[in-house]
């Protein structure tokens, strides 16, 4: 470090003491907080099963920026090439489709750990952990937009078993990895036009559910996750998995929740909803992302809805609970940079989380002051955060900001076109 940001960082962190708070107390929290990078920003969540792209499914990456990963060995190097530019720790967040060894000789449904050594070896030399989800779209049995809740046994049958098998290769790679794996469940079901019965479905999509959690699998590998959607492209009118459903299921079956930041109407607050459902589940799962008028996956910003996800994210009574994942696609601009922008944003509104004059703000509020809650409220935005941003990313032998984006431009002339 060259005495001059040395100095910065001593002035930054002078000032916040002068407001009660300790940044080195805050930079060593944020060191330890994991985000979970999603592979699928790196090929528009199209996979390695050949199928193309999984539009039609409720997951739309709209764009077509030249170079996207079309096999293991570009992604991995995408991945790499990306992580050097995100300071802190982080998880591999993998789908079913992104299988690499001997993959194409089974079904989704018979997939097993093996079938992801290639990952598995890829984390464990970079101390990564892994997470992972069943892909229940973009297949020839869900061409109807239905899974999980289809009326077909034989179908539902074939997603229940892809599920169980995603379990269990949840705990396999925990178990190898010595740290859990959070396997979440996200299924696109549901209909464009108003249903005549909204029941059938709900009780088809618990039948499965109860399938899938009755089969043994090790919690202490295995940590499970339900995502819940209030409407997608194409199911505009009826979500089988909406949100009272899977907190009703989870709360009742002690599994996890996955809220996911563009699944909700515009105007909810996401952030509002952890300290609601934390006392009664298990595990909370955070898909930061960004929805634009609709769950439109836009890459992840420091905006105030963040901001507010994060700062409830650092309460030290919640931090334990919860598990950030990030879920955006866009392949309108370059990928690389795409996840380099969420992931970096993603950590600023952690450490503005961290940062902020926690104590006091209680203690206003406690006494009931609220002029002076409000008022230290918004005082603590015009605090250097970024200088101690800049101390996380020099710490972490990272690019400042302003800096990372000629690796990328440096990298992507290195690698080709990829035609
Ligand atoms: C879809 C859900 C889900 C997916 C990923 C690819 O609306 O958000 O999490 O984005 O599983
Ligand atoms: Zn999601």
């Amino acid at each position: 470090m060259t005495p001059l940001s040395q100095n910065i960082y001593a002035l930054a962190r002078e000032r916040y003491a002068s407001a009660g708070i300790d940044t080195e107390a805050a930079l060593e929290t944020l060191a330890r907080v994991p985000l979970s990078l999603h592979c699928w920003q790196g090929d528009d969540v199209t996979g390695f099963e050949g199928a193309g792209s999984s539009a039609g499914s409720g997951c739309l990456a709209t764009g077509n920026y030249p170079g996207k990963a079309r096999n293991f060995d570009e992604l991995s190097a995408d991945l790499d090439a990306v992580a050097r530019l995100i300071p802190g720790p982080l998880r591999l967040n993998l789908h079913a489709i992104y299988a690499t060894d001997n993959a194409a000789k089974v079904d989704r449904d018979a997939l097993t750990a093996e079938h992801f050594s290639s990952w598995i070896d890829w984390a464990s030399e970079r101390k990564w952990g892994i997470d992972f989800n069943p892909t229940c779209f973009a297949h020839r049995l869900a061409t109807d937009g239905f899974t999980l809740a289809h009326r077909d046994p034989a179908v539902r049958r074939f997603w229940v078993d892809h599920c169980i098998a995603s379990r269990r290769i949840g705990a396999e790679i925990g178990a190898k990895l010595g740290d859990a794996v959070v396997t979440n469940i996200w299924i696109p079901d549901g209909f464009k036009d108003t249903p005549a019965d909204r029941a059938g479905p709900r009780r088809r999509l618990l039948q499965s559910l109860e399938e899938i959690f009755a089969a043994h699998v090790s919690k202490k590998w295995n940590i499970d996750t339900v995502e819940s959607k209030l409407f997608g492209i194409g199911v505009e009118s009826y979500t089988v998995g909406s949100h009272e459903f899977y907190l009703a299921f989870a709360v009742k079956n002690q599994v996890g929740l996955c809220l996911d930041a563009g699944h909700f109407h515009p105007t909810e607050s996401v952030a509002d909803k952890i300290s609601a459902v934390l006392p009664f589940i298990p595990h909370l799962l955070l898909h930061v992302s960004r929805g634009v008028r609709w769950d439109s996956d836009h890459v992840v910003t420091l905006d105030d809805p963040t901001r507010d996800m994060l700062a409830e994210v650092a309460n030290p009574a919640h931090l334990p609970h919860v598990s950030i994942g990030m879920d955006f696609f866009d392949a309108s601009i370059n990928r690389l940079a795409a996840w380099a922008i969420g992931a970096r944003n993603t950590r600023k509104a952690l450490l503005l989380g961290l940062l902020r004059p926690r104590a006091a703000l209680c203690e206003a509020e406690e006494r009931g002051d609220h002029t002076a809650r409000l008022a230290l409220l918004e005082d603590a935005r015009t605090l250097p955060w970024n200088l101690v941003w800049d101390e996380f990313c020099r710490r972490a032998d990272t690019p400042l900001d302003g800096a990372w984006l000629s690796s990328i431009r440096d990298y992507e002339k290195s690698r080709g076109n990829r035609e």
